[in-house]
């Protein structure tokens, strides 16, 4: 029984590598630069595609996929940021999402018109670490409340990341949380990867996030990446 469920569980998971391969092409056909953002619950995924939706929306064609589990809470909320459609991805109890809900979901945007694709994924810091989607990067976010030791907590999520927002840092002065030591346990699984520190209540780092993604669209746009 138990070796049955272990191959059930390789054949998913090699559709899943499929179709997410699939939607890498087209992504890099189109010339998109596509996040996956990542974190626990309430870590400020929304709230930051908010504000980056304020500040980019009438300078880059943004498009949003909008995972959740039980609501479209956070698509509405992202839908009043932009005049873009949002997709809204319910996964109905599933704790991340996979690569067929993000190929269905982009079936109804226009990847030629787009520079840059935002996927929320499932507030879980296990689950989505495990499911690719076709994206180039994976951003985890990472707030001053949830402790210094989420990174070796949860090293799978840290380790498939390239990026990491450590978010909330207005509220620094209220709890006790060590930069240096959240981001050298970041390090310690990932020693790549690189960090923002952001608040999406004072604007702090934004601009920081800001350049980032202007320059994310402006390499993919100078220099394709080449599909064999
Ligand atoms: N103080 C402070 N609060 C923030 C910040 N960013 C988000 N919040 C608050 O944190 C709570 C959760 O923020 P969301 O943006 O909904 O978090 P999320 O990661 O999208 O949550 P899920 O989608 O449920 O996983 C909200 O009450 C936000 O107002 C921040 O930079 N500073
Ligand atoms: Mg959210």
């Amino acid at each position: 029984m138990s070796v049955r469920l272990i191959e059930v569980r390789e054949t998913v998971m090699a559709r899943n590598n499929e179709v997410a391969a699939t939607v890498r092409r087209r992504l890099e056909d189109a010339g998109v630069v596509a996040l996956n953002l990542v974190s626990s619950p309430g870590a400020g995924k929304t709230t930051l595609l908010e504000r980056t939706l304020d500040a980019l929306g009438s300078e880059l064609s943004v498009a949003v996929v909008a995972g959740d589990v039980q609501t479209q809470n956070d698509a509405d909320r992202i839908a009043r940021h932009t005049s873009a459609l949002v997709q809204a991805v319910v996964t109905a109890g599933a704790c991340h999402l996979d690569a067929r809900q993000v190929d269905e979901a982009l079936s109804a945007i226009d990847l030629d018109a787009t520079d840059l694709l935002f996927i929320e994924n499932v507030g879980n810091l296990v689950c989505p670490a495990a499911w690719d989607l076709g994206e180039r990067p994976k951003v985890v976010l990472f707030s001053v409340t949830e402790g210094e030791d989420k990174p070796l907590k949860y090293p799978r999520m840290f380790r498939e990341a390239h990026y990491a927002v450590l978010t909330k840092t207005d509220l620094l002065p209220y709890v006790p949380f060590d930069l240096d030591v959240a981001m050298g346990f970041a390090r310690d699984v990932n020693p790549n990867i690189e960090f923002f520190l952001t608040s999406s209540m004072t604007g702090a780092g934004i601009p920081e996030w800001l350049e980032f993604l202007r320059a994310e669209v402006h390499r993919l746009t100078r220099h394709p990446v080449a599909v064999p």
